[in-house]
């Protein structure tokens, strides 16, 4: 980066820092990963100097024969990847993703959206209240039983006495398999559209590591930056089911992104897919996917020997929900604590959580990122034991129920923490660690 060092030494300096700060720590929030140099140089590149509205062949603007070939390209991996027939690789990211899916298929005010509620692990983009997607359509929320799993016969339920216009499958806290064909069961029996957001394990699906949702369901949305490793951005992507339901969907789709929702795609993002979903067809892809399972098992069974509490009692993906309560430790107070540690995760809310959600009860985590550097099952173990001798260090730290009680409480603990010597120690023996398994 000789040339931003030199017109901009402070970015370039915080560019540098965080590059340091990725390197030395455990990056454990599981929607994060670490993309490879080729998808970032692609991201860097001059494409981004193009505006391009409209779709390839059909641009509004002169020189886009590149960007065609590019989008064409992009467009024809996805497909080929995730078997569907119809693909749009312009959107954003997620939220805008899902946006135009609404835009596209719910009448404003009126269409009514059937997601699992984002207490419970859904997505804001699922009918959240605070969304566009709760206040600009009906949602129709549900929930996970109190085993922590989705309760498919409340889904059935809810579904006939709502007649939702479209039913969302898919999570961004759901550490179990969805049962993506009862899911298409449901939405069958009421004529609804069925989406899968598959954002969180779309890396998986594409390494054979998790089932696809393609068979059973009419539209897939995914992110491209989570397991599937690529640059920040989006697809819809229209299944062989879809186009029989509705053979204009694609269509809908594609002119609720543009023009509906956005103006010129992000061309070097395009290009920079394009290169993610080339990695993501080799065979060292699968070997990845395959052990971000393994790696996620093995961390959920050391956990569970210290006694944490796994929402939905293990993982059969590449995240873990762990509910704190039992441990009288708040998932703020946690997260704190453990990237003092040198172990980022996120503080998470669990399923009936007492707690609001900037203290939720609990701590999302998950390996993605970790299995990209190269991390297996002897690492994992590690990580179970430092993440109990965090919990263990600041047990007994009671988060005051009073509200301006508990914000004093709060800066009080992070001055406290920020230099406790245990959480230290364990980060500087993470720093160890991490000298031994490069970023890409
Ligand atoms: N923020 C993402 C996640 O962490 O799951 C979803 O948008």
């Amino acid at each position: 980066m000789k040339n931003l060092k030199q017109t901009d030494p402070k970015v370039y300096e915080l560019i540098k820092e965080e590059e340091k700060r990725q390197k030395a720590v455990l990056e454990m929030i599981p929607s994060e990963n670490y993309a490879s140099k080729a998808v970032l140089e692609a991201l860097g590149s001059v494409l981004n100097n193009k505006y391009s509205e409209g779709y390839p062949k059909k641009r509004y603007y002169q020189g886009n024969a590149l960007i065609d070939t590019v989008e064409i390209l992009t467009q024809e991996r996805a497909r080929k990847l995730f078997g569907v027939p119809h693909v749009n690789v312009q959107p954003y990211s997620g939220s805008p993703a899902n946006t135009a899916i609404y835009f596209a298929l719910l009448e404003p005010l009126k269409g009514k959206v059937l997601g699992l509620s984002l207490a419970f692990g859904g997505h804001l983009t699922h009918g959240s209240p605070v969304s566009i997607s709760g206040k600009y359509f009906k949602a129709i929320p549900y929930h996970l039983d109190k085993n922590g799993l989705i309760d498919y016969d409340q889904v059935e339920k809810l579904a006939l006495r709502g007649k939702p216009n479209i039913i969302v499958c898919g999570a961004t806290a759901y550490p179990r398999i969805i049962d993506f064909k009862r899911f298409g069961k449901i939405a069958d029996k009421v004529g609804a559209y069925l989406l899968a957001d598959v954002s969180h394990i779309a890396g998986l699906i594409a390494g054979g590591a998790h089932l696809s949702p393609v068979p059973y369901v009419h539209v897939v949305m995914t992110t491209t930056h989570k397991t599937l490793r690529g640059p920040r951005g989006a697809l819809i992507m229209v299944t062989e089911k879809g186009l029989k339901k509705d053979p204009e969907l694609g269509d809908k789709i594609d002119k609720a992104v543009f023009p509906g929702l956005q103006g010129g795609p992000h061309d070097n993002q395009t290009a920079a897919i394009a290169v993610a979903l080339l990695e993501a067809s080799k065979p060292s892809f699968k070997i990845y996917a395959k052990q971000v399972v393994k790696n996620a098992r093995v961390l959920a069974e050391e956990l569970t020997k210290f006694k944490f509490n796994l929402v939905g009692g293990k993982t059969d993906n590449h995240l873990l929900l762990i509910d704190l309560s039992n441990k009288k430790v708040n998932g703020a107070l946690a997260a704190f604590a453990l990237e003092v540690a040198g172990i980022v995760v996120n503080k998470n809310a669990v399923p009936n959580d007492p707690m609001p959600p900037f203290y939720p009860s609990g701590v999302r985590l998950g390996t993605p990122a970790i299995t990209t550097r190269g991390m297996k099952e002897k690492e994992m173990v590690k990580i179970a034991f430092w993440i109990n001798n965090v919990i263990e260090e600041i047990r007994g730290e009671e988060l005051p129920k009073d509200k301006e009680q508990r914000s004093e409480f709060w800066k009080e603990f992070k001055k406290r923490f920020a230099k406790n010597k245990k959480l230290l120690k364990i980060a500087g023996e993470i720093k160890i660690l991490c000298t031994k398994f490069s970023l890409p």
